[in-house]
């Protein structure tokens, strides 16, 4: 209640704040809101909260309390007059230490060992404003119907956030974002913001018309941004012209700095895919694009070759005006089997069989698809030592991280 209270009074984003007291009541009072409290008695506690004189190890309370108020209102200028507006409950001694404890969260310096019960959500505070002042980097990705969008975005992140199926799939704009750090946690914004949304809310809100969210990205490479993932619906006009016509729409109109085009290897060069290819050749500048040579796993090690494959790929976009295309061979379905089972996630069956499977297949060296990247690897010896690091420097997404993030291995 007392959280309530002055967040609700310092905000600057009512509809974050609303939606993380609603986090807060749910693990802190089961859900049940003590909103019914006349605003003297909310006065009344509001006092005994910071300020309990007969129970003095109580006094953490107080400023568990303003970190918590902190992490809601994510503002230093707004925190600080939170910090002001408890100044009336305290003495001079108390309201200065107060002060002290929480220029901590503003600092990068080591907390002391009188505040270490602190630590855990002061670092949280300050993880979220480092990130917050990250350059944002945007990156849309397009393909036909069914090409692995959506598998290559979960693979991207590390875990299944958006909807994939055989069937045409995506059907709106999907955004994307990456949190600072693991909490377990997918966040929604639609009309409203849902801070706890399960698998099931994420897709059901993308079937009604597309959406923000916010989860951690598993990511091998060290970005210096924060991400911006927009999933886009296949492109397919003679099944889905709907899904075509908002699909061109975002790819001119929509504000990024990559566009992934994701083609799928094992069914290169339809009629359906060069005419999308060359509306992106004519609508899109051509260094903002990078190809994705997808689902290589279904090679034939004797019948297909990647090799070829790359070469083909190649010559059509050079035809298209695309003088030296970035071309990313990969396997997204492998890559995202890799951070599941990296993360501890278990393997549906069928997943474990696919996962044993291609982990045979890549060993051969045909299939070390980061290979085919202009990129040496020769400086991270880990790749070798590492299994997941190895398998993913086979399935492609280790070099492909390189293009997109432009980072050095964590
Ligand atoms: N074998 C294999 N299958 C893949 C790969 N990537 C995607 N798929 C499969 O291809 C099908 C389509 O994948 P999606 O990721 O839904 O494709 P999409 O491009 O998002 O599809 P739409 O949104 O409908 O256009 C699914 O059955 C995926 O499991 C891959 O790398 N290898
Ligand atoms: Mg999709």
């Amino acid at each position: 209640m007392a959280l309530e209270t002055l967040v609700s009074k310092y905000t600057t984003n009512p509809m974050f704040a609303k939606a993380r007291l609603e986090q807060y009541l749910t693990f802190l009072c089961a859900g049940s809101s003590p909103s019914s409290l006349s605003e003297e008695e909310v006065e009344k506690n509001l006092r005994l909260m910071i300020n309990d004189r007969l129970r003095p190890w109580r006094k953490r309370y107080r400023y568990l309390l303003m970190v918590d108020t902190a992490l809601i209102l994510c503002n230093e200028e707004v925190i600080k007059q939170a910090n002001k507006g408890v100044e009336a409950y305290l003495s001079a001694k108390q309201f200065a230490n107060l002060v002290k404890a929480m220029k901590m969260l503003f600092t990068t310096d080591q907390i002391d060992a009188e505040w270490s019960y602190l630590e855990p959500i002061i670092q949280q505070y300050r993880t979220n404003a480092v990130h917050a002042k990250l350059p944002e980097l945007r990156i849309l990705i397009t393909a036909n119907m069914s090409a692995g969008k959506s598998t290559l975005v979960n693979a991207l992140i590390g875990k299944p956030i958006t909807r994939t199926s055989q069937e045409a799939c995506t059907a709106n704009l999907n955004y994307l974002y990456s949190k600072s750090f693991e909490d377990g946690r997918a966040h929604t914004s639609k009309s409203i913001l849902n801070l706890n949304a399960s698998y099931d809310d994420i897709n059901e809100a993308e079937a009604a018309g597309g959406q923000h969210v916010a989860t951690y990205f598993t990511t091998m490479i060290q970005t210096q941004h924060r991400l911006c993932v927009i999933d886009t619906p296949g492109v397919n006009s003679a099944m889905n012209p709907e899904h075509t016509k908002l699909t061109r729409n975002a790819l001119v109109h929509e504000k990024y700095d990559k566009l992934i085009y994701v083609l799928n290897a094992s069914q290169l060069g339809t009629d359906e895919d060069m005419r999308h290819l060359r509306y992106v050749a004519n609508n899109v500048p051509k260094e903002k694009t990078i190809f994705v040579l997808n689902k290589l796993d279904s090679f034939k090690a004797m019948e297909d070759s990647v090799v070829e494959s790359i070469m083909r790929v190649r010559k059509d976009l050079q035809e298209l005006g695309y003088h030296n295309p970035n071309i990313c061979p990969i396997s997204a379905y492998f890559s995202l089997l890799l951070k599941l089972r990296q993360q501890g996630e278990n393997l549906t069956e069928d997943e474990l069989d696919d996962y044993e499977r291609f982990e045979k297949k890549f060993a051969k060296e045909e299939f070390h698809l980061s290979s085919y990247y202009s990129y040496s690897n020769s400086q991270d010896k880990r790749i070798d030592e590492v299994p997941f690091l190895q398998n993913s420097y086979r399935s492609g997404m280790l070099n492909f991280e390189k293009v997109l993030y432009g980072g050095v291995l964590k």
